[in-house]
C-alpha cells in the first residue's frame, strides 16, 4: 500500500473549509482516442455527464435483467457480503462486484462500447474500481442522499484524484417519479469537503444510507443554485456516463415501477488506490477493487 505525496482533496475534517475549485479536468483524452466526438467530450467536460440513449439493445436489457433477477434470488448469495439489503424490508438494495458473480457482467465490463469510452474520458488504460447493481425496488426502494462518489472513494478507498468515470446502464425505464438519479450539471468542478471523521467499518452503514461524507445543506443549496438540478430519465438500455465528483442523489421509490441499474466505475491505472485519505482502514476489496491491471477488451 503506497502512502500519500499530498492531499489535494482534504475531507472528513474537524472543521468546515471553503469549497474547492477542482484543479483536474473531467476529460483527459481527445476525439481521436475513442467514439466520443470533440463536441461530446467538450459537453462532458462542461456538464460532468453524458447520456446515451439505446446504449445497449432491448435483447441485452432482457438478458441482463434475467441475470439481475437470478443474482438477487440466488440462495448461495443469501448472506454474501457483496449483497446489501434495504434496512426496512430486507429486499436486495445493491449487489457489488457483479463481474465476479456473473460472466455476463464480466463480459459487459470488458465490452468495447464501455472500455473505449472509459479510456477516452480518463485518458489511457483503466481498471474496474467498483461495480454495483442498484435494484431500487418498487414501493419501498430507498434513495441515495446527495453526495460526490469521489469524496467517498478518496476518503475511504484512497483514490488520489477524480480521474475516474462511472457508467450507469438503466435496466428499467427511468421516470421522473421512480427514484431516478438527479445530478447537478457542472458541480463536478467544485469539490466539497465534509466535516466529521469516518467511523471504522463505515461502509456497513453507508451503503444502506450514507451519513458521513455528505455535504451540508448550505453546500447543497450553494451547488443547486449555482448549477441547477437535472433529472436523468430514459428508457431501459440508456446509459449515463458521469464524473466521479458530480453531486448526485436519488429519491425513494414508492411507485410500483423498479428503477434498476448496472453501475460500473472505471478508474485510470495512473490513479490507483493508495491508503485511505480519511478513514482508519481501506474498505473491503469487493467495494473498492485493488487489482490495478489494465482491463482488457472481451475478445
Ligand atoms: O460508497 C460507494 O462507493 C457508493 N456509494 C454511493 C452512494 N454511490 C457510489 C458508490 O456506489
Ligand atoms: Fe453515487
Amino acid at each position: 500500500m503506497t502512502t500519500h505525496q499530498e492531499d489535494l482533496y482534504p475531507t472528513r475534517l474537524s472543521e468546515a473549509r471553503e469549497r474547492l475549485e477542482r484543479p483536474h479536468p473531467a476529460v483527459w483524452g481527445s476525439a481521436e482516442d475513442g467514439p466520443f466526438s470533440q463536441e461530446e467530450l467538450d459537453a462532458h467536460e462542461a456538464r460532468g455527464f453524458t447520456i446515451i440513449d439505446e446504449f445497449i439493445s432491448q435483447e441485452e436489457v432482457d438478458r441482463y435483467s434475467q441475470e439481475l433477477d437470478r443474482l438477487a434470488s440466488d440462495p448461495a448469495l443469501e448472506s454474501d457480503e457483496r449483497v446489501v439489503r434495504e434496512r426496512s424490508t430486507g429486499d436486495v438494495r445493491s449487489i457489488f462486484a457483479v463481474q465476479q458473480l456473473s460472466e455476463l457482467m464480466d463480459a459487459l465490463s470488458r465490452d468495447e462500447r464501455l472500455l473505449d469510452r472509459a479510456r477516452q474520458i480518463v485518458g489511457g488504460d483503466v481498471y474496474l474500481h467498483q461495480t454495483r447493481i442498484n435494484y431500487m425496488p418498487g414501493f419501498k426502494g430507498t434513495g441515495f442522499y446527495w453526495h460526490s462518489d469521489f469524496e467517498t472513494w478518496h476518503a475511504e478507498d484512497g483514490m488520489p484524484i477524480p480521474r475516474s468515470v462511472s457508467c450507469s446502464i438503466a435496466m428499467t425505464d427511468n421516470y421522473p417519479f421512480n427514484g431516478g438519479l438527479m445530478v447537478m450539471p457542472g458541480s463536478h468542478k467544485t469539490y466539497v469537503s465534509s466535516v466529521g471523521e469516518t467511523p471504522a467499518d463505515n461502509h456497513k452503514a453507508s451503503l444502506q444510507a450514507q451519513e458521513v461524507g455528505v455535504p451540508t445543506e448550505a453546500d447543497i443549496t450553494y451547488l443547486a443554485e449555482k448549477y441547477g438540478i437535472d433529472q436523468f430519465t430514459g428508457k431501459a438500455g440508456s446509459a449515463l456516463w458521469f464524473d466521479s465528483n458530480i453531486m448526485h442523489g436519488s429519491g425513494s421509490n414508492i411507485t410500483p415501477f423498479p428503477r434498476s441499474n448496472i453501475f460500473m466505475v472505471f478508474n485510470s491505472v495512473e490513479n490507483s488506490l493508495q491508503d485511505p485519505y480519511a478513514a482508519p482502514a481501506p474498505r473491503p476489496e469487493h467495494i473498492a477493487h485493488r487489482d490495478f491491471a489494465p482491463l482488457k477488451s472481451a475478445v
